[in-house]
């Protein structure tokens, strides 16, 4: 695509990943970067596990499992039927592919590669030619506070389903850490010309990179145009626990929960058309598109929606 300057796209799982690869199929992998949320990575059989790395890159390389959401196709579970068989710790699923990955990443870090020089070795290996970042190399971790205590955020996740009802959530370890370099040339590159926050739960996936010391004041002072996605749509989440969080934390679960949540770092929100009808009040902004991504055709629609928006 003609696109005059570069966009960063900052991205989650699941909805980051089906918009980021509607952007890689329009703009030049030197047009492009993706930052990754690292706040849901924990360390499990002592294997690094990055799960929003990994569904972006399992996406982008064409591999994901798309009905799970997670993971590889045609993945198969040797390894973790066996782990039963031991009587292993087995809430949080492995597939032997999958397995491959995180023993490659375990291998890279402890040869002393950064977590960006870890990812981009194993991006290189499922030939993903676009920059995807995450968001640091330094460890951050979310955790969900909740009726039940404190619960690393794939504990909440998957171990009790996303059940317990959370009272507010934290991001250990962020205040020492720092973007990661392709995540700080990117923002202090002139070339930058738009910022498009990705589909992703706001709490949990976006605001892990906001959150990085100096980001949000950062992408403030750019003066570039800022456009976020809603995850929301009629009153429900596209995907995943937002709407359940958006109500447990007190806050409306719409569009305009979305908006008051993004508040002035935002100069475009992008709302599902069938959400014309909900009164908002906001400063910046509405742009009303099909925002939900069945098919590759709708992920590069949304992706000209967001890209036309940047467009000087
Ligand atoms: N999600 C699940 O619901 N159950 C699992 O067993 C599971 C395993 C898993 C393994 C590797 C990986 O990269 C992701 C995995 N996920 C699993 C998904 C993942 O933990 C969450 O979807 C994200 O953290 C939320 O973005």
């Amino acid at each position: 695509m003609n696109f005059g300057g570069k966009v960063l796209a900052l991205c989650g799982g699941v909805g980051g990943a089906k918009l980021a690869l509607g952007l890689t199929e329009i703009l030049d992998p030197g047009q492009l970067r993706v930052v990754v949320n690292t706040g849901d990575d924990f360390t499990h059989f002592g294997l690094p596990i990055c799960p929003d790395l990994d569904t972006v890159m399992y996406t982008l390389g064409g591999v994901s499992n798309r009905q799970q959401g997670w993971g590889r196709e045609g993945e198969s579970w040797n390894c973790f039927d066996t782990l039963k068989d031991l009587g292993a710790e087995t809430w949080f699923q492995l597939g032997d592919r999958d397995l491959a990955v995180h023993l490659q990443r375990r291998a890279l870090l402890d040869a002393g590669y950064s977590l960006s020089e870890a990812t981009a070795t194993l991006y290189q290996g499922f030939d993903v030619r676009h920059d995807v970042v995450p968001m640091t190399d330094d460890p951050v971790a979310t955790i969900i506070e909740s009726a039940q205590g404190d619960l690393p955020f794939q504990h909440y996740f998957v171990r009790h389903r996303c059940q317990p009802a959370i009272t507010g959530y934290r991001f250990n370890g962020i205040e020492d850490a720092r973007p990661s370099p392709g995540f700080q040339a990117i923002l202090d590159d002139p070339a930058l010309a738009g910022i498009i926050v990705c589909p992703s739960n706001p709490f949990v996936s976006v605001s892990p990179i906001l959150s990085l010391p100096g980001v949000r004041e950062r992408i403030g002072k750019l003066g570039v145009p800022v456009i976020a996605v809603s995850p929301i749509v009629g009153g429900a989440a596209i995907k995943g626990p937002a709407a359940k969080m958006f109500r447990e934390l007190d806050l409306p679960v719409s569009n305009q929960g979305v908006a008051d949540f993004y508040g002035d770092l935002l100069s475009t929100l992008v709302v599902n058309d069938s959400d014309r009808s909900e009164p908002l009040n906001v400063s910046t902004q509405v742009y009303y598109c099909r925002t939900l991504m069945h098919s590759l055709a709708d992920k590069v629609a949304l992706a000209e929606a967001c890209l036309s928006i940047l467009k000087p």
